[in-house]
């Protein structure tokens, strides 16, 4: 017999049914099947009067096995598992802890009763996944709570809390922790004493069609454009007005054929490969403990110091910030104060989380106050001469074992961690602006750091909710090493002919968040113009260099916040386009007896995407990345990939590495130095395999 997945106790006239798949209660095949044949064989045992399930370990069930879609969907389905439910003659009451998700939700909705502790989490996420709910879900759900929740529930895959899941009628009743079976064992015998099923196929939230109809059309206008391309939400939509419209059974059978579709969608692929990737990218790549962290010192109140000051006090950290005077770090302290204020004006904290994080905050301008901090990150100016001296503070005031992390965005952590005497305790934390928003964090082992060091950096990554990828020390690491690379093909496109605008439009019809013009005009172009000068003198003479952009920062135009960049914010938005940008270019080209021609949105695509996928295999041939996927990782959540395409490489290898090599070949021939091909990825077509044959090596760091 397949391991017992499903335990079945008989308490009294009560079978508990206890789903025990570690670690999240998964629905394998096996708890899927053990679950319904229980169900099944309960309607024949005239001992048993009616059924509890329950999940062991820290939830209810996330769900299908995530690890299993994209296999031969095996029976029974998720879906059949919950009519099974549905139908039984006896009561089934589920109790909840935990997570109640997925599939996993879409069994508890084929119950009778529902009964949750107050911290159960409840979410039908596979929207995410570029997936419906194929488990009854979009059936279920509105005839439960209404068309409207139901929409933007499954539409934006957030979870609600037990109380909000009580008060749509999504969950009957909340327990007090501890009594939560013992509460649904009573549910169960009265119900069955009382004769009653509350099936929830009779549920009549759906009652009135006009109004739910009208629900879900106002959702779907709400949604951003670029859901409207993606497949999931539209079929979502179509199932819940089949919900509204037509029986169960055949609501379920559009719910069906929606699913197949989506299961279908190379959207999935890139949802399910990009959900992978990062569970995979978590864990730590180093067989040692972390350092117990308390306290943190933060050096620096500018944009970054002050995100990274608050990310740590959301995470429960005692932060001390260090400024060089006063002014400095009153004006910094400012700057965390106002991070505060806008969350509790966005509602995502309310004022006494905020008071209760604030009194964990101090500032000073001495080094000595920081003498205890477990972990230092300095966060100051990008030079690495004021990084040295910070550094050299750092290892006269600091207690024996503490981390000093660096927060430099390229410079290099090996010449850093040369300058003190206590080289193993260097690392670098690279965090993303916002740092209190973006989940990615660049952990940049340099050569010395301790592995018990790189291992820290991985459990604060957890704890602050970020998602850590280990990167090597090189300029830029992962992703701002490849940020300059795509920049260069697009600025050679533009040079070569495409105008900016029709850059960014072809990159934001792929699925970017913003092209690379209008993302450089939102950062600033002084930020790219003074790196640009500083790789000045070591630039290759025979490189190519297109001076469009110097151009336009000699004439103060860096972007938004000077008015105008590539394009003109005379009013607020998203800018216009600027016949004089224009003019710039044609003068740029006329210098460099460029002869213009014209790209289609296509061949802008192929170019930005070839010259990505070609430094990210130059970046694991150099030992920088472990493995692609933590590329893929780096790009969408740094740099705006669209997720729904998994990753630059999982892009590629869903598009063909031949082809891309092939384009790479067919660019060399204007600009063999650019265009040279990465060793590793002319293995892999050689070799007939794909980035992801790397990604299934455990890879530890070395
Ligand atoms: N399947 C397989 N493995 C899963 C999993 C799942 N659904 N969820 C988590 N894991 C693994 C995860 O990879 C990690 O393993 C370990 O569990 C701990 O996870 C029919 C088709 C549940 C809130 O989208 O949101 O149901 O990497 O580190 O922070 O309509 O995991 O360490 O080896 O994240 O406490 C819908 C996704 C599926 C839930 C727990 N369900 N998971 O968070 O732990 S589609 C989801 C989560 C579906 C039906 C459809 C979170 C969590 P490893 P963790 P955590």
């Amino acid at each position: 017999m397949r391991d017992e997945v499903v335990s079945s106790v008989l308490d009294g006239e009560v079978l508990v049914l206890t789903i025990n798949n570690p670690p999240v209660n998964a629905l394998s095949n096996a708890v899927r099947t053990q679950l319904q044949a229980a169900v099944l064989a309960a309607r024949s045992e005239h001992a048993v009067a009616g059924i509890v399930i329950t999940g062991a370990g820290k939830c209810f069930s996330a769900g299908a096995d995530i690890r299993e879609l994209g296999g031969e969907r095996t029976h029974p389905w998720t879906g059949e598992v919950a009519t099974t439910i549905e139908t039984s003659t006896k009561p089934v009451v589920v109790a909840i802890h935990g997570h109640a998700l997925g599939g996993g939700l879409e069994i508890a909705l084929g119950a009778h009763y529902r009964i949750t502790e107050p911290s159960a989490r409840f979410a039908l996420p596979e929207v995410r996944l570029g997936l419906l709910p194929g488990g009854g879900g979009t059936q279920r759900l509105p005839r439960l709570v209404g068309a409207g929740q139901a929409v933007r529930m499954m539409m934006s895959g957030d979870s609600i809390s037990a109380g909000d899941a009580a008060e749509i009628g999504l969950v009957d009743a909340i327990s007090d922790k501890g009594t939560l079976v013992d509460r649904a064992k009573e549910q169960v015998r009265k119900m069955a004493a009382a004769g009653i099923l509350r099936r929830t196929c009779d549920a009549t939230a759906l009652s009135d069609t006009a109004a739910s109809l009208k629900q879900v059309d106002e959702v779907w206008k709400k949604l951003e454009g670029k859901a409207k391309r993606q497949v999931a939400p539209a079929r979502i939509a179509d199932a819940v007005r089949a919900a509204a419209l037509h029986s169960l059974d055949d609501g379920l059978a559009v719910e069906a054929v929606g699913f197949a579709e989506c299961m279908a969608s190379p959207q999935r692929q890139g949802l399910i490969h990009a959900f992978l990737a990062e569970k995979r990218a978590t864990h730590s790549p180093v067989n040692a403990p972390g350092r117990d962290i308390r306290s943190v010192a933060v050096i620096g109140g500018g944009t970054m110091g002050s995100g990274i000051v608050a990310a740590l006090l959301n995470a429960g950290f005692e932060v001390m910030m260090m400024e060089r005077d006063e002014t400095s770090l009153a004006a910094g302290k400012e700057r965390v104060s106002a991070i505060f204020q806008r969350s509790i004006k966005s509602g995502r904290l309310d004022e006494t989380g905020v008071a209760c994080a604030l009194r964990r905050f101090a500032g000073s301008t001495c080094y000595s106050d920081i003498a205890t901090a477990d972990l230092v990150i300095e966060a100051a100016f990008e030079d690495m001469n004021v990084k040295k001296a910070i550094f050299s503070e750092l290892d006269r005031v600091c207690k024996q074992g503490a981390i000093l992390a660096t927060n430099t965005s390229y410079l290099d952590v090996n010449e850093i961690a040369a300058s003190v005497c206590r080289s193993s305790d260097v690392i670098g934390l690279h965090f993303f602006s916002p740092a209190h928003v973006m989940k990615l964090l660049e952990v940049v082992a340099a050569e010395a750091t301790a592995p018990d060091v790189i291992a820290t950096g991985f459990e604060l990554a957890k704890k602050l909710g970020k998602t850590p990828v280990l990167a090597g020390v090189c300029d830029g690491f992962i992703g701002n090493r490849i940020l300059y690379v795509f920049r260069e093909a697009a600025n050679f496109l533009m040079e070569d002919g495409a105008s900016p605008y029709e850059i960014d439009e072809a990159l934001e019809e792929f699925g970017f968040a913003m092209g690379p013009f209008r993302t450089a005009d939102l950062t600033g172009g002084d930020i790219g113009w003074a790196t640009r000068q500083r790789k000045a003198a070591n630039r290759d003479p025979h490189a190519r260099y297109v001076r469009i952009a110097d151009a336009l920062c000699e004439r103060g135009w860096f972007g938004q916040k000077a008015g105008r960049g590539y394009y003109r914010y005379d009013e607020p938005g998203r800018g216009l386009c600027d016949p004089d940008v224009l003019e710039i270019i044609e003068r740029e080209r006329k210098e460099r007896g460029v002869r213009a021609r014209r790209f289609s949105g296509q061949e802008i695509v192929d170019r930005y995407l070839a010259a990505m996928v070609n430094e990210a295999a130059k970046i694991l041939d150099d030992g920088i990345a472990l493995r692609p996927s933590d590329i893929d990782v780096t790009m969408v959540l740094g740099y705006g990939f669209p997720r729904w395409k998994g990753g630059p490489l999982k892009y590629a290898d869903m598009e063909g590495l031949p082809g891309i090599l092939k384009n790479i070949r067919t660019f060399a021939t204007d600009d063999p130095l650019f265009w040279k091909p990465a060793p590793l990825l002319l293995f892999l077509v050689e070799e007939g395999k794909c980035f992801e044959d790397l990604n299934r090596k455990e890879k530890k760091h070395a």
